[in-house]
């Protein structure tokens, strides 16, 4: 029952360790009841099911975009207008822009409303081939707001046919009515929320923001510790803007990822190594901010730190929606190699969800979650700009 067979394919597994791609020149994928059978020659007992010819196009994982922020009201091209006349990030924000402005926006949508703007954002990373993505609250800054943006994160996955993972990010920003009294916004806002959003079931992990213009590693380490007490997941945005050593606190912590990561150190990439944290790393805020030192990429790959990429789509530094932009600008950038970039698409990316179990690559058990591309070799899937092969998803 419920078995179906994607013929005439090159199939890039991602599984580690089967040699570049872990790729199969030719064969076929078998799906069974939602779950992959397997990957290459057709066994016995499967000769009966139909064949889905694919005429040689290429499989890989369908893509996980792992850091998003797709939740929010409003943009701010006014801003980007403004930094192109002369001022940094830092200080729109500390002028009351930035951030806090999207802030104000998001607060005055609805559920509803958030739902209608993300949409459009959803379907195009879904449109070059994304079947789980991680979303973000960290816009609503009170315990309302904050569970709102997950609800229309939740709302999002029963939309379409995505895998939606969420985080409460309330440590994203000290909301201007609090300015200079980040404790008492986490004790009267962040945690008070958090307890809320676990209540409900709202919320996969525990995410914020560690920068000189947001929050200490003494003040994560507060959210941390009530998000172990929770029994939740942890990651931090951290080393972005400056090196405040947030790497070393969240992969002392347990954390899944770390993400940013341009001002690490390598102290901080060997608690990293030693933790098993991923490194989140995320071109396109590199790019947008145009950043000048890009993450320590060398000494990553030398201490086996696993590299995932996403697209950390949001209105301030990253407005992107294109996956395979992302994975282009991990190469040009960052100097991956189109392999460790389409890994930290998938293989990587599943693995700072914790759903390494589940999805990433293509291997006998795992979810049916595979993209159709009409390519001949998946290294041209980082190698193009603006242009999406993308033939189609397959999904259970
Ligand atoms: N780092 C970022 O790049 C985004 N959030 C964060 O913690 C920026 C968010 C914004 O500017 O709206
Ligand atoms: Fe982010």
């Amino acid at each position: 029952m419920a078995r179906r067979i994607l013929d005439n394919l090159s199939i890039a597994t991602m599984e580690p360790g089967d040699g570049a791609y872990g790729l199969i020149a030719r064969g076929a994928i078998g799906i069974e009841s939602g779950r992959i059978a397997f990957a290459g020659d057709i066994p016995a007992g499967w000769q009966d099911v139909e064949r889905e010819d694919f005429g040689g196009r290429l499989a890989t994982p369908a893509l996980i975009d792992c850091h998003t922020h797709l939740v929010f009201g409003g943009n701010r091209a006014r801003e980007f207008e403004m930094r192109l006349k002369g001022a940094t990030y830092e200080e729109i924000a500390r002028a009351g822009g930035g951030i806090v402005s999207t802030v104000a926006a998001t607060r005055a949508l609805s559920e509803d409303e958030l739902v209608d703007a993300a949409l459009p954002r959803l379907d195009r990373l879904i449109a070059e081939g994304v079947a789980t993505v991680e979303i973000k609250s960290g816009y609503g800054l009170t315990v309302h707001d904050e569970a709102k943006m997950l609800r229309a994160a939740r709302r999002l996955g029963e939309l379409r046919p995505v895998r939606v993972v969420t985080s409460y990010l309330g440590a994203h920003a000290v909301p201007a009515e609090y300015r200079g009294r980040a404790d008492d916004y986490l004790d009267e806002v962040v945690l008070p929320g958090l307890d809320a959003v676990h209540a409900d079931g709202l919320a996969d992990a525990v995410d914020g923001f560690c920068e000189g213009i947001a929050f200490s590693p003494a003040q994560i380490e507060r959210v941390f510790d009530r998000a172990r007490a929770l029994g939740l997941p942890v990651k931090l945005h951290a080393e972005q803007l400056s090196n405040l050593g947030g790497a070393k606190l969240a992969a002392f912590c347990g954390a899944l990822s770390a993400d940013h990561l341009e001002y690490l150190d390598a102290a901080g990439v060997a608690a990293m190594a030693a933790s098993g944290t991923v490194a989140v790393l995320l071109p396109g805020a590199f790019y947008f901010l145009r950043e000048t030192q890009a993450p320590p990429v060398a000494l990553l790959r030398q201490a086996g730190v696993p590299m995932a990429i996403a697209t950390d789509c949001n209105p301030g530094s990253s407005p992107l929606t294109s996956p395979l932009l992302a994975l282009n600008m991990a190469c040009t950038l960052f100097r991956l190699t189109p392999e460790e970039a389409l890994a930290g698409m998938t293989r990587v990316a599943a693995r700072a969800l914790g759903l390494d179990d589940i999805t990433g690559t293509i291997a006998t058990g795992k979810c049916a979650e595979i993209a159709i591309w009409d390519v001949g070799h998946p290294a041209e899937l980082a190698y193009r700009i603006g242009f999406n092969p993308l033939h189609g998803v397959i999904l259970g």
